[in-house]
């Protein structure tokens, strides 16, 4: 079984976050989402609108996604990709070099993310109505 790891905040889940995650399952046979946590969240200075148990509900209703793990350090990639047996790591081209030390432990793929669509978009948006 090719197993797949990609992580995210995935806040306000949109059609971007779909394409990523139905192409990252193309790549194997199981998808795994590290889903960062609210305090990792600060630490990407990110703040998501949904909490962590309402993004991993949204997460875990994708056909696509097989299993949701809690990203709370940028660290925990190595042991994860040990840890599950992960064969490919994915994430979107904006993220394009970041994690090519994981190539020593297993496959590195940067998706073209899907252009004009982000959670801060929404976000701005939804100020302006
Ligand atoms: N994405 C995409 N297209 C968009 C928006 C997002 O392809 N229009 C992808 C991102 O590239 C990422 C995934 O969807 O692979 C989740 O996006 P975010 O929730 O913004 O994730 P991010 O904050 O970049 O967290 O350790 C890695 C980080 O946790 C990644």
């Amino acid at each position: 079984m090719r197993k797949i790891i990609t992580y995210g905040t995935f806040d306000l889940l949109h059609y971007g976050h779909i394409n990523l995650l139905r192409r990252a399952k193309l790549l194997g046979d199981y998808l795994i989402v590290g889903l960062s946590t609210d305090q990792f969240n600060d630490e990407k200075h990110k703040s998501a609108f949904f909490g962590y148990k309402e993004r991993q509900l949204v997460l875990e209703s994708i056909k696509y996604v097989d299993e949701v793990i809690p990203e709370e350090t940028w660290g925990q990639k190595i042991n994860d990709v040990k840890d599950y047996d992960i064969d490919v790591f994915v994430i979107g081209d904006d993220w394009e070099g970041e994690f090519n030390f994981l190539t020593r432990y297993c496959e590195v793929t940067y998706l073209e993310r899907t252009k004009n669509i982000s959670s801060t978009k929404i976000k701005q948006s939804l100020r302006n109505v």
